[in-house]
């Protein structure tokens, strides 16, 4: 029996990963910062779902996802979802503490947590599976931190695949565009029509969809490496070029 450890098991990608590798017979770790939720999950899912209340951003919490015994610490694949955007203002307009708490969480965090859980994956020869966002490839007004910080872990992921050369470690960076999940609801400052006008009349992806593509990554012969891996719903696209005009 294989494991996954999920960060922002709660919500969203993550919730709806959990429930698919659960149904795909994988013990699943769900973690979060949100307790009610994850025991709600753990209700549901029962003996394959360990539920952990942790911060990626806490030394203590990292420590204690590194300390578990088997068959709970004996993880196959983690799943670096735990995310976030801060609101679209333009960055010389934007809340400094909103900037850091994204850096915090998308990057700071998801390094350390995969510092901690590599001697564990390459003792496994197991895999990991980074949440980017094509925000890392595609600039748009309002997205420079958020962008900024997908980027990195486009080039982590990349990067780190040679680190790991010879271990037999998978790695994978996902890079979404339009998912509709709680992000946006948090990206604009808990509106919620907001997000739903977002996403009103253009069939965006769904948790589902990419909890799927997930499991086909997870599953594929350990001979394949996905190195990167883009999605848009059929209807986004890009947008042109803006131009600034003198009056
Ligand atoms: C967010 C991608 O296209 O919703 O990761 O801005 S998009």
């Amino acid at each position: 029996m294989n494991t996954i450890l999920i960060t922002g098991a709660t919500a969203g990608i993550g919730l709806a990963a959990a429930r698919r590798f659960a149904q795909g017979g994988w013990r699943v770790i769900a973690t979060g910062r949100r307790g009610d939720r994850l025991r709600a999950l753990a209700d549901e899912l029962g003996d394959a779902c360990l539920p952990l209340e942790i911060d990626i951003r806490d030394p203590e919490s990292l420590a204690q996802l590194a300390r578990l015994d088997p068959p709970w610490g004996d993880i196959d694949l983690l799943l670096n979802n735990a995310g976030l955007a801060p609101p679209m203002d333009d960055l010389q307009q934007a809340d400094p503490a909103a900037l850091n708490n994204a850096i915090d969480t998308n990057v700071t965090g998801l390094v350390a947590l995969t510092r901690a859980l590599l001697p564990k994956l390459i003792e496994r020869t197991g895999a990991i599976i980074n949440l980017s966002s094509v925000a890392a490839t595609y600039p748009y007004r309002g997205g420079a931190v958020y962008a900024a910080t997908k980027a990195f872990v486009r080039q982590l992921s990349l990067d780190l695949r040679c680190d790991l050369a010879g271990t037999g470690v998978r790695v994978t960076s996902i890079e979404p565009g339009m998912v509709e999940t709680e992000f946006t609801v948090v990206r604009n400052r808990g509106d919620q029509a907001a997000s739903d006008a977002l996403y009103a009349n253009m069939n965006p992806i769904t948790a589902e969809d990419l909890a799927e593509t997930i499991w086909w990554i997870a599953t594929l012969p350990p001979h394949l490496n996905i190195n990167a891996i883009e999605l848009m719903p059929v209807s986004q696209t890009w947008a042109g070029f803006t131009v600034a005009r003198e009056a």
